[in-house]
This record gives structure tokens, sequence and C-alpha cells, in this order.
């Protein structure tokens, strides 16, 4: 992308309605724009990293065997009668009625939506195990929409629902959504530990949030400090064997991990050593659940056993907050420059920056150089604009992309561009070449010249 033919309307001065560093610098950056009160317009940069974090979501899932599909936002109140929710749900839900005067609702989750298509599809324990999962925007109305994407009213949720014939199998669902989480969010660079935590209005009292340590979380939490040097990393694992994916929820919950909600003072004096004792804040980027027949008895969601006999299935339900993510990300990775993007999400590969616009030979080399990352398979944020090279760093330290190309003619007459770092800030001189090699290696293509 050339940025002269871009949208990038990043702002100079900070914005006054931001009280996190993550919300002013989406704002800075020109990643979103506040359409209502936590209702945000995902302006093209946003966006970009949105379907990024997405696709890895969708990656990962797939790789667990959950299939995707796509429900509506909009539901019918009469399934939340049956289930009971309609009036537990209470004032977050946004209730509308359309021109007929039926009773309809922004779905805030969609237990009650997926189980009304199971039950009207599934019938023998034959077709189970069956998970099955979207990625859709979701309406909370909060009473305090804050901090920008991480607690709006609208947000983007990956939410996946699974049905097993027994507890057990169940439970084998849970810890394949437990390691599959942990994957996903080592993919974006976030460590995010699983916490005991509560069940709420989606029910049940086995669940785990997930929280990536940041001082402006919105939860507290408790914990052991061994939790943070365990990573899953590029392990392989089978997720059709139950122990195995067992073991790994054994390794990753057995310390103690809290939120406020659960924290018990007593054992945690108790289980953990003083010196390794930590409370913390933390960001919820997803939550996992078990919670049997909840909604299957209600609705009615049986399926014929090995017997004949009808059963209700035992469920659970798995969230990943995507929008929240975003936020998060630049939480844990920024500094006082801007955003400093994980390769994993990151908006674009790479920036390019030409020091002098209009010159033929540092024109040249960039256009090259463009075309080379787009050979890769690679995109580039070229800036070609006229702007002085003062502002044309700071708007690539501002949006972050973790990697810098810049050409110049003084370089050039020596056959070197500078290639450098967003994170450390180390900037190396090289030909042009050894800069796309470099692009290369880190995204794990094969460069071919
Ligand atoms: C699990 C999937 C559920 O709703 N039902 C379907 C279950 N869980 S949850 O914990 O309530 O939400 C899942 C994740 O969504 C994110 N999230 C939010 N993100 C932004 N703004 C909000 N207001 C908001 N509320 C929830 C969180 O990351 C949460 O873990």
């Amino acid at each position: 992308m050339r940025l002269s033919r871009y949208f990038l309307p990043v702002l100079k001065e900070n914005p006054a309605e931001a009280q996190i560093v993550s919300h002013r610098l989406m704002l800075r950056a020109g990643m979103i724009k506040q359409a209502a009160s936590g209702i945000y317009s995902w302006l093209p940069l946003g966006y970009r990293v949105l379907r990024n974090i997405e696709r890895i979501v969708h990656e990962e899932q797939q790789r667990a065997g959950h299939i995707p599909m796509l429900m509506p936002t909009l539901q019918s109140a009469d399934l939340w009668r049956e289930s009971g929710r309609y009036d537990d749900y209470g004032e977050e839900m946004l209730r509308v009625t359309d021109r007929h005067g039926r009773d309809m609702l922004y779905g805030p989750t969609n237990e009650e939506l997926i189980t009304d298509i199971f039950r009207s599809h599934v019938g023998s324990y034959r077709d189970l195990p069956l998970t099955l999962y979207h990625i859709q925007w979701k309406f909370r109305d909060e009473v305090r929409p804050r901090f920008g994407v991480m607690r709006g009213r609208e947000f983007y949720m990956k939410d996946g629902y699974n049905f097993d014939l027994t507890e057990a199998d169940a439970k084998h669902a849970y810890n394949r959504h437990l390691v599959s989480y942990l994957r996903t969010y080592e993919r974006m660079g976030l460590q995010a530990i699983p916490m005991k935590a509560e069940g709420g209005p989606i029910g049940g009292d086995y669940t785990h949030e997930f929280l990536v340590l940041a001082e402006t979380g919105e939860s507290g939490v408790f914990y052991d400090s061994e939790i943070t040097d365990l990573r899953f990393g590029h392990r392989e694992i089978d997720y059709d064997d139950a122990p195995a994916c067992q073991a790994v929820l054994e390794e990753f919950t057995s310390r103690y991990a809290r939120t406020d909600d659960t924290h018990d003072e007593a054992v945690f004096n108790e289980r953990v050593p003083e010196a390794r004792r930590r409370q913390a804040r933390g960001i919820e980027v997803g939550q996992i659940f078990y919670f049997g027949t909840k909604y299957s008895e209600p609705m009615g969601a049986t399926v014929a056993d090995k017997d004949g006999n009808r059963v209700p299935v035992h469920m659970g339900s798995h969230g990943i907050g995507v929008s929240r993510l975003t936020g998060a990300i630049i939480e844990a990775s920024h500094d006082d420059k801007g955003i400093i993007w994980p390769e994993g999400v990151t908006p674009f590969h790479c920036g390019i920056v030409n020091l002098k616009q209009g010159d033929t030979k540092a024109d040249a080399a960039c256009e090259a150089l463009y075309a080379s990352v787009a050979a890769l398979g690679l995109e580039a944020l070229y800036d070609d604009t006229e702007e002085r090279a003062g502002a044309k760093f700071a708007t690539q330290d501002l949006i972050g992309l973790p990697w810098r190309i810049t050409v110049g003619p003084r370089g050039l007459k020596n056959g070197v561009v500078e290639l450098t770092s967003r994170r450390t800030g180390e900037s190396e001189e090289m030909p042009p070449a050894a800069a796309i090699e470099r692009i290369a290696q880190v995204y794990g293509k094969a460069a071919s010249i």
C-alpha cells in the first residue's frame, strides 16, 4: 500500500477522552473512531489488525477440529425465554421490537441459538462430539463502556459451543479449548494466563478466564509467579488425545492463579510461598466454560445414546474477545513513541520510508523494494508522501510496523538502505537485497533474489 493513496488519519494530539495507552494509541494511529458510546468504526489500519487476529483465531480453532459457521446478530426473544435467560440477563441485553411487535434482542452471546440449531438437526450420539463456532459482533449494554475497544458495548467475539454425550467428553472439549487458546494467544505475541474464574450469566462453576497481565487491566488477579515461566511454544499436540490435553490443562492450571472473584487469601497464603505471591491486574481476553446440561435440558437438546435412551447433551461455551485483543496487544506492546506490533498481527509487514520523494534514484529503489516485498507474498506500507523525514519516522513509530526500510540518496550512493527494528530501535545498513532477505526470514518466506 502506498501511503499517498491510503486512508490513515493519524492524530498529532493526544485525544482527551482516552484514559489508557491502547485507547490513546488506537485513536492516534487512526485505527478506530467512536461512532457512539462503546461503539466503534474500524478504520482501515485497525481493520487490518482485527482481520489478522480473526485469522489466527480461525486457524487455531480449525486446527483443534472446531467447525466455523455464522449466526446472526439479532435473535428472537422466544429462545431466551425457553432457557430462562430472557429475564435473568437484565439491563445488559439490548431489546428491540420489530414492526410486528415481536420481541427481539441483539445477541450478547449465542448459547440459545446454537442449542436450537443443534436440537433441530442432531439426534444421535453417533453425531458427537461436535464443536461449532463463529466470530460475530455482540452487544452488551455495559453500564460503563470505557477504554475504547477494551470494554465496548458492541464488540467482536469468537464464540464456540461443544456438544458431547458425557461429562467426560465435554471436559475433553474444555481441555482442547484451553490448549488451542494457549496457542492462539502466543501466536499474537501474548502471554494469557488461565485463571480460575466465575461462571456469571453464562453459567457453571467449571470455568477459566485467560488474562494478560497489564496495569490497566480491569480484573484484579492473584497468582504464583512461577506461572509466568510457562509457555506452550511450538509443541505438537493431537487434539483428539484426551490424556495429552488433560496434561496441558494440569500443567497450566495447577499453580495458584485466580481472579478477584474466586481469590481465597487463606488458600493463597497456604499454597504459595511468600516470595512467589503476586497481586496484579489483568485484561480478560477469553473465557471457557463447562456448564453441562444448563441449556440442553430446558431446551430439549437430547440425543439417543447407545441404548436408544434420549439424554440431554453436555455442553460448554468458549469465548475470545477478538476486538478487545487489539487493545490488549497494544497494552502489552508499546513504548512512548507508539505501538509495537508483534509480527503475527501487524497491519503491514514492514514500512518503506523514502527520505527524498522525487529523487529519481530513491524513488526507483523504493519501488523495487516495494515490489520485492510483494513478491514474497508480504505487504509493505510505502511512505511515498512529501512529508519531511522526521514526520515520516514519527508516523512509522506511532503505527508500530515491526520493520522499517529507510531509503535515501546518501545511502544509495554506497549501495545501502537502512533496516530498523521497531522493537529494539536498532538500525543496520545493508544492500536492498539483504534487507529483503531479512524480512523474508522474519516472516518465514523464502527470498528468491
Ligand atoms: C463464551 C462464548 C461468553 O460470552 N458465551 C459464548 C461465553 N463468555 S464471556 O466471558 O462473557 O465473553 C467472552 C470474551 O469476550 C470478551 N468481552 C468483551 N470484549 C469487549 N467488550 C466487552 N464489553 C466484552 N465483554 C466480553 C472478553 O474477552 C471475554 O473473555
